[in-house]
This record gives structure tokens, sequence and C-alpha cells, in this order.
């Protein structure tokens, strides 16, 4: 009860006669307006229980329309799933409450078909239907599932079937999707079986909560309040993940905390594992390689020593007496400052083999990064990893996998793919994407990554002659079974990861459009030869609507959007031209960085006369680094993708490009074009007022306003200062930035979120 001080109550007597007149009389038209709002609520079927906010992500089951409603009910009469694992539970709750939300009442559960349209869910050994049904599931193997349509004594019902729990989940998640992007359910033959092995987020959160690179609020993970709080986020983050196949979630920074592997944040990272497990998610951490000295009490970390490896085993022993499925370590060693093997003399390959040899016995794995950027400064960044790595393979124990970034500097918005993909056949490679968009604009930018990571995927290597592509040297398939078996599995090793964007945003990623990003890693990470386009339209579907007048529009924006940063940001191969350290903004006069490598001027090296970093013989030569007939592509001027023009050359303003342009018009051309796009996009949006919810509406179309401002600030500002030291005019017809260059230079943004 309110607690009403005495004046206040005295004060409600006064008025309590002329209260209740006034209640008397306007309950008729109280009656009146709410019988409306349920009539209404019933004619607009769809209207959410509760405002659109973004959190549930796209798995939202609101309500579907009439006709499809009516013909998914039939198939959905019944449910027979069994419930008596966790991970079967899981799959059959979800079941539920997703039919209810999209069909107005759940399914009634049974143990028997004595209709037509029940949908059975289960493996061989825990349902007898599907034991009967003796399907061909060899083929699936693990975490695969098929969804048949089939007659069981006489009746029409559909099947998830799997080999294990995990995959009916994946399968039961799978047939939903078909409810909510509209799909028939009739004559169903889907198979499915993941690629890869390891699907992995990589979470860059601190156990304060602050995430490197993070735009959407602080870490999900509430530290402080674990093991005894359990969020139910995380059990809505576990769902999200399994409904697209991700197995697996590096829950700390790569720039580790020792502090993680102590008892004290073992017991919490437990508690997230015990949430995780029935979503097949296995919990990762990265290891700082400093960690017996910082928490030891050791005076080396060198992997060779005897100490040092018997404190790891006992490590490794404690973490998984308190994970028993402990999935392994990630590690950030000798890169950016972090301590490593190297500080010993001793190699990556002793370093990671050294923590391989304490997770063995446990079926651990370590994931060793190859992002390594010394100490030293090389004389092109973008060869180093390539360097140090190479003569390693073979070295690598079986369970350890190198870790590699899709490009060979960091995160761009278009890069060449690493040419140490397919370098090293002889050990497993895990492909890393950044999911969270450091360099794309943050939160604000709306830039569908799918065709980026498409772009990597789908890159021949020629490490096997042609068709050689980073998705076959990835999923294994380039090399066969041959050279190693693994901890987990018997055969090789594969996986793909993304650094995540999720924090606590109630929309989770910052931003309703880059939810799709998290969406379509974890579909690439399950099918790296999936359509990104395809996987954009599912997602539209799901998260928004399945009207073609809205699908259509929206998937083609998603599609162009990367692109479109290309253009504003770094056309033509340009890179790494992003303010300082927190890398928000234009910033290609900036020279003051610690060490020059690390200055945008180091890699456009822009003079009087041209622009370009020279990678081709003439200058660092990592062309080389490419199988042959790539080298002699990238290598020659007058053959390298126009993409990647000043990623491998230094080429004269007056350099002709293949649209008539000199290099500099074509420069100013393609900045502007980027803005445009932007304008593009936000007519789009606007002519799609009305089409869903007005609360995510608006927020995009807010965005999208953003975007369109710091779209105009990149152009004007890389065009005031390229001009700056090329002298020469803007062709015909193109605006000049709307302010002189020591205006943009001066622009300061001390807390631009994400710092590292
Ligand atoms: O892209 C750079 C980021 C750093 C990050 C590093 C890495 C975790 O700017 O913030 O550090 O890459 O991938 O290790």
């Amino acid at each position: 009860m309110l607690a009403l001080t005495t004046k206040t109550r005295d004060r409600v007597f006064a008025i309590a006669p002329f209260l209740n007149t006034c209640i008397r009389r306007l309950l008729p038209i109280c009656r009146c307006i709410a019988a409306g709002a349920v009539l209404m609520a019933v004619v607009a079927g769809a209207r959410p229980a509760h405002a659109e906010d973004g959190y549930d992500l796209w798995l939202r089951y609101r309500p579907l329309s009439g006709e499809s409603a009516q013909a998914y009910r039939a198939s959905t009469t019944r449910l027979i799933a069994p419930a008596t694992s966790p991970t079967q539970i899981a799959a059959r709750h979800e079941l539920l409450h997703a039919l209810t939300g999209l069909l107005g009442n759940a399914p009634p559960t049974a143990d028997a078909v004595d209709g037509d349209g029940a949908l059975v869910v289960g493996t061989a050994a825990s349902s007898p239907l599907i034991a009967r049904l003796k399907l061909d599931t060899a083929k699936i193997g693990r975490e695969g599932y098929l969804i048949r349509s089939v007659v069981i004594d006489g009746h029409a019902a559909t099947v998830i079937a799997a080999n294990d729990d995990i995959g009916t989940l994946y399968g039961a998640f799978h047939f939903l999707r078909l409810l909510q992007t509209n799909q028939p359910l009739q004559h169903l033959d889907l198979r499915e079986s993941p690629r890869l092995k390891l699907r992995l987020l990589d979470h860059w959160d601190d156990l304060d909560g602050h995430i490197e690179r993070g735009y959407a609020g602080a870490s999900i993970w509430d530290w402080h309040k674990l093991p005894d709080w359990l969020d139910p986020r995380y059990t809505d983050y576990a769902r999200a993940n399994a409904s697209i196949g991700i197995n697996g979630s590096v829950l700390n920074n790569v720039r580790a905390n020792a502090l993680s592997l102590t008892p004290l944040y073992l017991e919490k990272a437990a508690a997230l594992a015990g949430v995780f497990r029935a979503y097949g998610i296995r919990v990762y951490l990265s290891a700082r390689f400093s960690a017996p000295i910082e928490i030891g009490g050791l005076k080396t970390a060198d992997p060779l020593d005897p100490q040092v490896r018997r404190w790891w085993r006992g490590k490794a022993d404690e973490i998984y007496k308190a994970i028993p499925d402990f999935g392994g370590f990630l590690v950030k060693a000798n890169s950016e400052g972090q301590p490593g093997p190297k500080d010993y003399d001793r190699t990556h390959a002793e370093g990671a083999n050294m923590l391989a040899d304490a997770l063995a016995p446990h079926g651990g794995i370590v994931i060793w990064r190859a992002f390594v950027y010394a100490n030293e400064k090389p004389d092109d960044r973008a060869k180093q990893a390539y360097d140090e790595f190479v003569p390693l393979d073979g070295k690598f124990h079986d369970n350890v996998l190198v870790q590699i970034k899709n490009g060979a500097i960091d995160f761009q918005p278009r890069e060449p793919f690493h040419p140490l993909f397919g370098a090293m056949p002889k050990t497993p490679q895990v492909l890393e994407f950044q999911i969270t968009k450091e360099y794309l604009g943050f939160a604000t930018h709306l830039a569908y990554l799918g065709p980026l990571y498409e772009e990597t995927l789908a890159a021949d290597t020629f490490a096997r002659g042609k068709g050689s592509t980073v998705a076959k040297v990835v999923d294994g398939s380039l090399y066969g079974d041959k050279h190693s078996k693994d901890a987990l599995t018997k055969s090789r090793l594969t996986g793909m990861a993304g650094v995540a964007n999720i924090g606590t945003d109630r929309n989770w990623s910052g931003s309703q459009f880059d939810q799709a990003n998290w969406y379509v890693f974890g579909r690439l990470a399950w099918n790296p030869s999936a359509s990104s386009r395809a996987i954009a339209e599912d997602w539209v579907r799901m998260t928004f609507s399945n009207d073609a007048a809205f699908v259509t529009p929206v998937v083609d924006m998603m599609m162009r959007s990367r692109e479109a940063v290309v253009d504003y940001m770094t056309p033509l191969g340009l890179h790494h031209l992003m303010a300082h350290d927190h890398h928000y903004g234009p910033a290609p006069w900036d020279a003051s960085g610690k060490r020059a490598d690390w200055t945008p001027v180091y890699y456009h090296r822009a003079d009087r006369n041209g622009i370009g970093f020279d990678r081709s013989a003439t200058g660092s030569n990592a062309v080389a680094q490419y199988m042959p007939p790539l080298a002699q592509e990238f290598g020659d001027v007058k053959r390298v993708p126009e993409q990647y023009l000043l990623w491998f050359h230094h080429v004269s303003w007056d350099h002709r490009m293949s649209s008539g342009r000199s290099l500099w018009d074509e420069m100013v051309y393609r900045y502007t074009r980027g803005v445009e796009q932007v304008k593009q996009m936000r007519a789009t949006w606007h002519g799609l007022d009305g089409k869903i919810d007005a609360d995510r509406y608006a927020q995009v179309a807010a965005f999208l306003a953003i975007q369109e401002k710091e779209a105009q600030w990149w152009r004007d500002a890389s065009i005031a200062y390229f001009q700056s030291i090329n002298g020469l005019p803007l062709p015909a017809g193109f605006a000049p930035p709307a302010h002189p260059l020591d205006y943009y230079e001066a622009l300061s943004f001390p807390y631009a979120p994400g710092h590292g």
C-alpha cells in the first residue's frame, strides 16, 4: 500500500465525493475506451504486447496473420518432443513459446500420433517415434538435423530429428524460422549440419564492465553479482546464439586480465557455463600469458620452464573441476604490448603448445591469435603475421588453432584477405571477423557486414590451385582430414570467430541493424557458403516484417551499405585513416602516434606526386606473401582490382582509372558517392514509415541522420586534407568541403566510446 501522509490523506478524503461523481460519470466512457482498445488489439492482431525495443532480436515471435497462421496451425496440431535433458527442455520450451506467440496458442503436447499435423522432435535415443522412422541421420553428424515431412501411422507429420539433443534444438530454431519467414511447411526435406566445428563469439569485455571496441553499452556479464545472480539476459543470449548455431563464447577480452583465472572469477564463469550448457555453448577464456607471475607467484612465465608448465597444468585441472566442458584458451601474445613467449625468446608455437599440453588431458584447445604487432617496428605491418607464423606450420600441437583476422591490417572497411589463409596447410586456421564496428562507424552507421564476410570467405587463395577459397581453407576441406586430429572430435579442428557487438543496450548491439551483423556472422559460421543476401532477407523478415514492400528495399539497402562506408571513408584501397586510438572519425593528417606504423600517414603515404602504400616488388613486397597468380595480379598496377589499388600501389594523382577519370577525380567521385548512398538510404527508410513499429523506425531514422552527417564529415575532411597535399582542384560539379582543413584537424573526441 502506498503510504500517505496525514495531510495528503485529509485532502484525498475531502475531495472523495467529487472524485466519486467523476468516476461514475467517466465509467461508461472508460468502458467504451477499454472495449475499443481490446477490439483494436484483436483486429490489429500483430500488435506487440509491449513496445518493440529490439530486445527480442530476431526471435520476436509476434502473431502471424490469418492465412499462413491457419496453415501453420494445421502443421503443428500437437508437439511430441522429449523433455528429459536440459537441451530437450530448451527445445520444447522454445517451440511452445514461439508457437504461442506466432499462432496464438501453444499446441498440446502429446506422446503419440493420433491425427494429422504432429510435430515430432528428438533423436533416435530420446524418441521412440523417431527411432521407428529409421531416418538416415548418419551423414548429418554431430549438431546436424533433418526436418522432414513424413507419414506416421497414416498421419501427416513433420519431424525434426538429430543425432544429439543440440541438433534437435538447432532444428527447432530452423523450423521456427520457416514460420517466421513465411515459408511453406509442406514437403519438407531439409538436411543441415555445420561446416565448422567452432563457431565462436569473442567478447572483448573487461572485468570492470568496459568493452574494448564496444558500442552497445557495458558488458552483459555482471561479474560482481555472479555467480549468485543469474540475469535472465544470459539465457536470452544463449537462445539467440543457439538460434544461429554459435557454440562457444570467449567471455573476456583478449587483452586479458589474469584475475579471470583466479578461483573468484572461475566460479563466476562456471555459473555462466551452467546457463549456456543447455544451449550447446561452451565457455572459453582469454588467458594472460604472464598469469603464472601475476597470480601464481612465479618469477617467470617462460613456456619451457618446468614450474611454469606445472602451474598451467594445475590451473587447467582447476578450471575443469569448475567447468567440466570448458572449451579452452584464446591468447593474444606479443602483440600491442601483451606478454608472450617471445619475452623469453621462445616461439609462438612453444607458447601455444605449453598451454595446449595443459588442456589436452581434458579435451581443451588453444586458439592462438596471429594478430601480432610486436614492439619492433616492421618494414610493413601487413607482413608481420605471415612472416612470424608460416615458419611455424607443423610445429603446433594438435589441439592448437591459429586465429587470423580477415585481413592483414585490422578489420578495415575493405581489406584483401589475409595471406596467411592457405599458407599453413598443417595448421587449423580460425577466421576472425569483427562484428562490432570499430572501423565502420560504431553503432550509428548502418553497415551490414554480410557482404564483407562473404567477400573474404569467397576469396580465392590459390593455395591448392584455382578454387581454393578462404572458406575451404577454414572448413578444412582443402586439406582433407589427414593433417590433424583434434581433441573434441576425431577430425581436423575448424572454426570461425566474431568479435561480439553485444552490450547492455536494450537492443543488445547498439542499433537495430547491428543485430544483423551478429546474425549473419552466426549463419556464415554454420555455412560459410551461404549467401549474405539470403541471410539478410531472413533477418529482415524475422526482425521487422514479412511485407515484401518492406523486405525488398531494406535488403537492397543493407546490401549496398558496406560499400557506401568504403566509399566515404576509405575508397580504392585506402586504409587505417581513422582518428588515433578511439578510431572515431577521419584523421588522415595524423602523424602523432607513438609509432609511425600506427598512424594514418604511414598507411596512405600521400605526397605532392601521389598516394598509396607500395606493397609491390618495388616496395615492401607484401604481394609476395600471396600465391603466385595473386602476387602477380596484385603486384601489377595495371591488373590489380581497383578496390585494392592504393593498398598495394603508390600511384600518381593523375593515374588513369578504368572510368577514364584521374585517380584524384575518382577519389572525390567516390567520397561523394558514399555520401549520396547514405542520403538514398535515408530516403528509402523515410518511405517505409508506418510499415513497422514507430519506436524502432524512429531510432533507425535518427541514426541514419547521424550517418549522413558523419559521412559528409568523412568526405569533406578527407578531401580537404588530400587537397592540401596535392594542390589539385576539385573536378567540376563537386562541392568543396564545408570547412577548411584546420577545422577538421581541431575536432577532438576524448570520450568517444570503446577505447582500447
Ligand atoms: O583492432 C585492434 C583494436 C584493439 C584490439 C586489437 C586486437 C583487443 O584496435 O582494440 O585489441 O585490434 O585485435 O587484438
